[in-house]
């Protein structure tokens, strides 16, 4: 990416946070919400950094690029009573907790998720089976949700907990083991601008084939990384001890952790 296109993509998450910020006093908040709007200016500048010592922005996309079909893949719905307790629910009582080696743990509702300065970005996803899509995206960063989190400067890991067990099911990709799914990501990508808590696909809230009511969305690194139905982030430093201890539903069956597009 040119300096320019890194620059304007710089101003744009500037004054995306700023409008934001100005609605901020008619907004009833908990504390969790607040301190992650007193980190946005902190984050801002984090941002800065990480983009002018070269870390790279994926490629974004035009409204008119969005593919007309975006296939849902891997897990399409969750199942079992809990899940279908929470979309009868409208998710009103999912919590995203963020736990493990952070000052202060947080259990975030959707709602409160929705609050915080969001980042809409078309972007493509590519798939490991060969196929990709454009779909638009629109989330809280999860940079600026750590930033709160406060994350210890021993963690190194930000591992993402789903909702789903894939149960080995031949049509959720084969003969592979049960396991909960789960994926991994470092920090840079976890603080990375375009990493999102996403909770709309499209402009319309989150389908749950793609992940309701909320998933990650990692855009330098192919699809499996961006995890749906996104329970729980635990900071670590050792992903050893965690499932089949590779970092990933589909690294511990043989993928690559960093799935670099
Ligand atoms: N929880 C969970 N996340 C997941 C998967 C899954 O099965 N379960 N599949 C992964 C794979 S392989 C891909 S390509 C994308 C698919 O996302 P989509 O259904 O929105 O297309 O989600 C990824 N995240
Ligand atoms: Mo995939």
């Amino acid at each position: 990416m040119n300096t320019l296109s890194r620059r304007a993509a710089l101003f744009g998450s500037l004054s995306g946070a700023g409008l934001l910020l100005s609605g901020c006093d008619r907004l009833t908040q908990s504390q969790n919400v607040q301190r992650i709007f007193r980190g946005v200016e902190d984050w801002t500048r984090r941002n800065q950094r990480l983009l002018l010592s070269g870390g790279q922005m994926a490629r974004e996309f035009k409204p008119s690029d969005i593919s007309k079909e975006f296939k849902a893949n891997g897990t399409l719905n969750p199942g079992g009573d809990e899940y279908m307790r929470h979309v009868d629910e409208g998710f009103l009582n999912w919590r995203l907790k963020i736990d493990g080696m952070v000052a202060n743990p947080m259990a975030l509702s959707v709602a409160e998720i929705r609050k915080l300065p969001a980042r809409t970005q078309i972007t493509r996803h590519d798939c490991v089976e060969g196929w990709s899509a454009i779909g638009q995206w629109t989330g809280a960063q999860l940079g600026l949700v750590l930033k709160a989190a406060g994350v210890s400067p021993r963690a190194k890991y930000a591992v993402f907990y789903c909702a789903d067990n894939l149960d080995g099911e031949p049509s959720k990709g084969g003969s592979q083991s049960p396991g909960q799914y789960y994926e991994s990501v470092a920090l840079v990508d976890a603080f990375h601008p375009q990493t999102l808590i996403a909770y709309e696909m499209n402009g319309q809230t989150l389908s749950v084939a793609h992940g309701a009511p909320l998933r990650i969305r990692i855009e330098r690194q192919l699809g499996y990384k961006s995890a749906k139905y996104v329970q729980r982030i635990e900071l670590t430093d050792n992903l050893a001890g965690i499932s089949g201890g590779r970092g990933g539903y589909w690294e511990d069956r043989g993928y690559e952790w960093y799935a670099g597009i």
